[in-house]
Parts: C-alpha cells; structure tokens; sequence
C-alpha cells in the first residue's frame, strides 16, 4: 500500500502513558519508557501508535485537561523526548497519532484565564451565560438543566467574570465555545503544530460535545434538554436527561468535514495520508455523518459496538449481527473499524471473559479496515484492584460513593501494564501511580513471550497474518456455523486466503469446511497456531482456543 492507504489497514495501538513504561522511577510512565518499547510494538505487528493526551496538564482528568496544546507535561518529559520518539517511531516504521482535545481545554489554560478576565478577542473563547435569577433572592440557579457527563450540574459560578461557565466534563474542563471563529482557527493552528511535527493523525476526543444550541434561537437562553424518564436516574445523572441541545449538532459535523480538507492538505505537503478518528458514543445514524457526506470527507467515528454489545453472553450468532449492523451502515467507500478496548472502558478479560480475549482480537484483526487495541490487551490484562482510598478518576471520585465509586471507576483498566515478574511488574522501580493489578505474576508479557500458547503469541500471529493481501483487500464472510462457531474468512482472487474460526463453547467442535460454499475457491490449506488440525476439510477447534488457519 502507498503512504496513502496506509490507515485503511493500520493496526492501531492505543498507549496510555501514564501507565506503560516509567523511565525514571517517579511511578509514572513517560515518554522515555514508550521510546524504550518502540521495538517491543514494532515486533508485536502494530503499525502505528495512539498516544492519549502528553500535553501540560494540572491532570484533573489525566491530561484531557490541557494548560497548552503545544506543551508535553514535565512528568512525561521534553519536548526533545517527543523529537527522540517520533525518530525512533519513524526509523522502525510506527506512525504516531496524537490525541486532540477540542472540545474543551483545563482550567489553567491562558485561553481560559484570559476570557475570564474579558480580555478583548477571549471574551467569547468559551460558553459563558448568565445565571437564572430567582425570586425574592440575590442568589442565581444555573443558566439550564445541563449535566456534566462526570455528574451534576455543567454549569460553574465564575465570581471574577460574574457568569456561569459550560463543562461537560469535571468543572476544571471549560467547554470551547466553537460559534467564534478564532477559536477555530486555533484549533486548527494546534493541528498543524503537530502535523508539521511530523505526526500521522488524531484521534478526537469528545468530538458529539463540540457544538450546543444556539441561545439566539432560544430567546437568548440556553435550552433545558428533556427528561429522559430513565426512572433509575436522578437530577444529578447525566442519563436523567436527553442529549439533543449539547450532542451531535449539525455544525459538529462541519468543523469534522473542515479538519479532514486540512489534514489532505498534508497529503501534498508531506507525502502521506493523515488519520482523523472522532470518538463519541450515540446512535448509529449519527454515528455515521461523521464518516462524511456524498460530497466531503470526515474522520472514522470510532465503532463501540463490541464494548457495548458483546458480552460474555453473546453467542456467534449476535456477534455476527454486531459485525454486520456497522458494515451495512456505513457508507459505501468508508473504512470500517474495530475497538476491542480504551481507556474509559473494562477491560475485554472483565467484560467479555479471559477466555474470549483470543477470539475477540482475532475477530478485530481479521475483519475489513483499522483494528484498535488498548495496552495491555494483546497479553490479556484484567482490570486491576483500586480502593476508594487509591481512587483517581474524578468519574469515581464524583459519585462521593466510597462502596458503589467503582462502577464509574476507569482506574481498575489503567492500571500499569504487566511486562515482566520482577517488582511493579516491571512498569517502574518507585511507587506507581496507580496500584499495580495483584496478578502479573501470572499474566505479563514476559512469560507470554515464553509461552508459545500464550495471548500474546497469538496476538502477534494475528498481526502478521493481517499483513497478508487478502486481510488487507479481501472480500469478507462472515458466518456463524452454530451458537457457538463463527467464521470469519477473507479471499482474494489468487490470493492465499485467510479463515479465522472461533469457538465460544467449552467442547471441541468438528467444522466441516464443505459447509462453507466458499471452500472450492480454497486449494492449499496451511494450518497456523499449535492448536489447529486441518483433517480433510475439517478443522478440529480445541477447547474454547480460537483456531486460525490460512486457506489459499
Ligand atoms: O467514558 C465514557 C463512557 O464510559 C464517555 O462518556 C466519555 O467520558 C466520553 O466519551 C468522553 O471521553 C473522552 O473525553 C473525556 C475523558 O475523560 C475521557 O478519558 C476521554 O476518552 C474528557 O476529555
Ligand atoms: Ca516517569
């Protein structure tokens, strides 16, 4: 593939920093120790890595609250660092994708300081609104019923600038106010700081919050949103109400169609495509605008149907609908994709079952288009153990709940990742940062790489059988044989074809290959993985390990 069509393909690995490799032994990973693992992700198969958010940050929400796009936080390292990573990346063949935060920036930003003290050309860089007054009082309620998505009103009383203040994230994250035209350019500006950096993309945070309605067309007011009725919610809970003034708003989509023009711009200058993929979490339908129009182009809306719709229930039969609802869906000519894990999620052995983690990276890999693996994924890796006390995510720490704050904890799958036995699992030599999950003993990369049976061989089969030209431009067949066999196979026309079968029962099960029409277009068989037996067109699926054999 040319630097153009690299991303239909890539293989894309989300590094936490925070949690993957400490350098200097403060417990908190850096951009050193990802420089250090480079050849680790270059042997694994990835071709490019996403780096959640380095920028100077008070990390309230771990660096989604950005003091300066153009600035790498003292504790991740130096801007020198970044330059070393990015020759190191390039001279192994790794893109780098940085995370973009558009949607709003951390409270200490000068931006942010600046409207605060309306300073002219800041005074409208963000949502500011004027309280409710109240009757037979001095005092003002909130200028609407919005909720942050972290709890609790979204709205915050600045005493200085006399106003209220839109976050619909914790109240050190002020939502940019995108209706200002110099915010755009700004954040356009931020792009191209990083582009002519050298970088590869973005992945976008947030991007369904950019836009809310437009007071002008609400009496000067921001509109409530509706009640959603959900009955186990309360005022304080971002799912009491329906999102359709804060959400996906058509002018989200334009700002989307305008970046993507400014990243082609880059194919000329630098020769290589740039990847744009927005993350939020709605419905389908706007799920897909992001992709683009008849006539513009947009990003790939990150597709989280298998955290959300595949459980440890599912059987073959519903993952393949979940398979098939986004590739129909999506408009033709798009490029489909496949989040597997991230940050904000549990992890796949927690939500899917350990014994599901093979399987699901082999669907992911398998499949048309760019497959997302989360850290720590490929070997396996359980959410780890958090106490109250050890609590960081402000999602845990908001819901003021020291027995239920773990069901909103993303703590327990940021974890340090696991790459040896030795102490703190070989993440750093000081106290880490978040406790390290009680059993890398057991799983970490070291013995996997020993282990030729392991999550992470098999992980790094996937990668390498993913290079291969029917993966990358194959047609794809999806089927589910029974309950509990799903085959996933991909043919190019005098190419060596590619079968991915995956068993989710606790027997062996004998597939008859027959069964599948496909098969009088397969002429050599060549079995891969220990546990493959190719009889005479039947593969013999060993007990729950998902069995992956390449047909040509
Ligand atoms: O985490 C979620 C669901 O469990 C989402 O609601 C998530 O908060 C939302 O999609 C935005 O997430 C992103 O932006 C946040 C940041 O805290 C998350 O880590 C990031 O992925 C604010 O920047
Ligand atoms: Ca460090």
């Amino acid at each position: 593939a040319s630097d153009t069509e690299w991303w239909k393909t890539a293989l894309i690995y989300q590094i936490y920093p925070r949690s993957f490799k400490d350098s200097n032994g403060d417990g908190i990973g850096d951009l050193n120790g990802i420089t250090e693992k480079l050849v680790y992700l270059n042997q694994t198969g990835v071709d490019a890595i996403w780096l959640s958010p380095i920028y100077l940050s008070p990390m309230y929400d771990f660096g989604y609250d950005i003091t300066d796009y153009r600035k790498i936080a003292p504790e991740y390292g130096t801007m020198d660092d970044f330059k070393t990573l990015m020759t190191e990346a390039r001279r192994l063949g790794i893109r780098v994708i940085m995370d973009l935060v558009p949607n709003h920036t951390g409270n200490e930003s000068e931006w942010f300081q600046k409207s605060i003290r309306r300073e002219p050309g800041y005074e409208d860089y963000y949502i500011w609104a004027d309280g409710i007054k109240t009757e037979g009082s001095n005092d003002t309620k909130p200028p609407s019923n919005w909720v942050s998505t972290f709890r609790k009103s979204a709205w915050e009383y600045n005493s200085v600038r006399g106003q209220y203040y839109l976050h619909k994230f914790v109240i050190g994250q002020p939502d940019l106010n995108y209706r200002s035209t110099r915010v755009q350019q700004e954040m356009k500006d931020v792009q191209k700081f990083w582009l002519d950096l050298g970088v590869s993309g973005f992945r976008v945070d947030a991007i369904n919050h950019l836009y809310e309605s437009n007071p002008a067309n609400f009496g000067g007011r921001y509109p409530d949103e509706p009640l959603s009725g959900n009955p186990n919610t309360n005022p304080d809970d971002y799912e009491y109400l329906n999102h359709i003034h804060t959400e996906n708003l058509n002018e989200t989509y334009e700002v989307v169609y305008d970046w993507r023009d400014l990243l082609d711009e880059y194919i000329e200058l630098q020769g290589e495509y740039k990847i744009m993929m927005t993350e939020a979490y709605a419905d389908l339908d706007s799920m897909m605008r992001y992709y683009g129009t008849s006539t513009r182009n947009g990003s790939i809306p990150f597709n989280f149907s298998f955290l959300g719709d595949i459980t440890k229930d599912s059987d073959a039969r519903h993952i393949k609908t979940v398979i098939d609802k986004w590739m129909t869906y999506m408009p033709s000519g798009r490029t489909a994709n496949w989040v597997n894990g991230n940050h904000d999620q549990s992890r796949m052995a927690n939500r899917q079952g350990v014994d599901r983690v093979d399987a699901m990276n082999m669907i992911a890999l398998l499949l048309p288009g760019v497959a997302i693996t989360y850290q720590g994924e490929e070997i396996g890796m359980t959410d780890g153990e958090v106490s109250w006390e050890e609590t960081k995510d402000p999602q845990a720490c908001n819901t003021d709940d020291p027995v239920n704050y773990w069901k909103k904890s993303r703590d327990p799958n940021r974890t340090p990742f696991h790459w040896d036995n030795s102490t703190n699992a070989g993440f750093s030599t000081g106290k880490t940062w978040l406790p390290v999950a009680s059993n890398y003993h057991k799983v970490n990369l070291a013995e996997q790489i020993n282990n030729t049976k392991s999550h992470y061989q098999f992980y790094k089969d996937l990668a390498a059988i993913r290079k291969m030209a029917a993966v990358k431009y194959g047609d794809v067949d999806t089927r589910a044989l029974s309950e509990t066999v799903l085959v996933v196979t991909r043919l190019l026309p005098g190419e060596q074809g590619v079968l991915g079968i995956v068993n989710l029962s606790d027997e062996d099960q004998y597939v008859d290959l027959t069964s599948l029409r496909l098969i009088p277009r397969v002429i050599k068989v060549r079995a891969v993985g220990a546990n493959c037996d190719n009889v005479k067109g039947t593969l013999l699926i060993k007990n729950k390990i998902p069995v992956n054999a390449h047909c040509a």
